[in-house]
């Protein structure tokens, strides 16, 4: 479940201009709660096992908040939530640098996401997005750090050129996909370690259908090239300090060629070896666009 309280809805009482979950008026944090609460329940309802919490609470301006009382008030309306989450939940914090508050960001890295986790308890865990960061951010090492401490909850895939562009997973940079899951795979067996893969795009040129075929069958190619890593080989290049040959052992997986294999895979569990034509052959765009109105103009889509 993911709550919003990052748009203000139509009927609400207290704007989230200034803010949701930090915001100076208590009863603007308490609807902000409030509403996460409700989205607990409604997952309940749905058979969710997890909330995914990301405000867009900052400011724009240096002195426009205070950075520690703001940050204070996040933690005490969190620890809130966190109360009202049923025992085989878990709560994700997702940080981002930037946008929609432009100066400061209230969880804004995962050093402050960590904390985040650390101060909530053993159910709290880092949301990794991946155009949630600065350009040329090693999240791979991020993706390391957090699960070394038991913290890493799950990811939102995307890809980005400049930010939070939100287009479809390994469409920009798939070696940078491959890279995670390289970290995600060396960890398998870990404590506390069972990280939630979602997809957290915007398809504003695309079909969404198409991009999110695409966006999973490249999710499983990094996770099969991952697969493929010699890692003995590469834990002796490690400590033999061959840089050369270390670097070399990731980029001969990253090379293979899996698709093959998991159109093959596709092919045994049912599904069809080339979603994208398939799924153009069938007509169900056609056929759905005839029986549902159409959205008329667009969002931001910020998350
Ligand atoms: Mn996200």
């Amino acid at each position: 479940m993911n709550s919003n309280t990052f748009q203000d809805q139509e009927g609400q009482e207290h704007s989230y201009k200034y803010g949701s979950l930090s915001h100076t008026d208590a009863a603007t944090r308490q609807q902000a709660i409030d509403h996460n609460i409700e989205c607990i329940e409604i997952g309940r309802a749905l058979g969710s096992k997890a909330l995914t919490v990301w405000i867009g609470d900052g400011s724009n301006f240096p002195g426009q908040s205070h950075f520690t009382r703001q940050f204070e008030r996040y933690l005490d309306a969190m620890k809130n939530i966190y109360t009202a989450l049923p025992d085989d939940w878990r709560i994700f914090s997702e940080h981002k640098i930037f946008e929609p508050a432009f100066y400061s960001t209230v969880v804004q890295d995962w050093g402050t996401n960590y904390l985040i986790a650390k101060e909530l308890g053993p159910k709290a865990f880092c949301l990794v997005d991946l155009g949630h960061h600065a350009p040329n951010v090693n999240i791979e090492m991020i993706v390391a750090r957090l699960i070394q401490f038991g913290k890493l909850g799950g990811f939102h895939f995307n890809d980005s050129k400049y930010g939070d562009d939100d287009l479809d997973t390994g469409s920009i940079d798939p070696f940078r996909l491959f890279l995670v899951f390289n970290e995600l795979v060396d960890a398998e067996g870990a404590k506390d370690f069972d990280p939630a893969h979602m997809l957290d795009q915007s398809h504003n040129v695309t079909d969404p259908i198409e991009s999110l075929m695409r966006s999973a069958i490249e999710v499983r190619r990094a996770y099969a090239q991952a697969l493929v890593v010699d890692r003995t080989a590469l834990a002796g290049f490690q400590n033999d300090n061959d840089p050369m040959m270390a670097s070399e052992t990731l980029k001969d997986a990253f090379r293979t060629d899996v698709g093959p294999i998991l159109a093959m895979a596709r092919r045994k569990a049912g599904g069809a070896i080339d979603p994208v034509a398939t799924y153009r052959a069938s007509g169900y765009r056609q056929k759905v666009a005839g029986e549902r109105p159409a959205v008329t103009g667009a969002s931001g889509g910020i998350v």
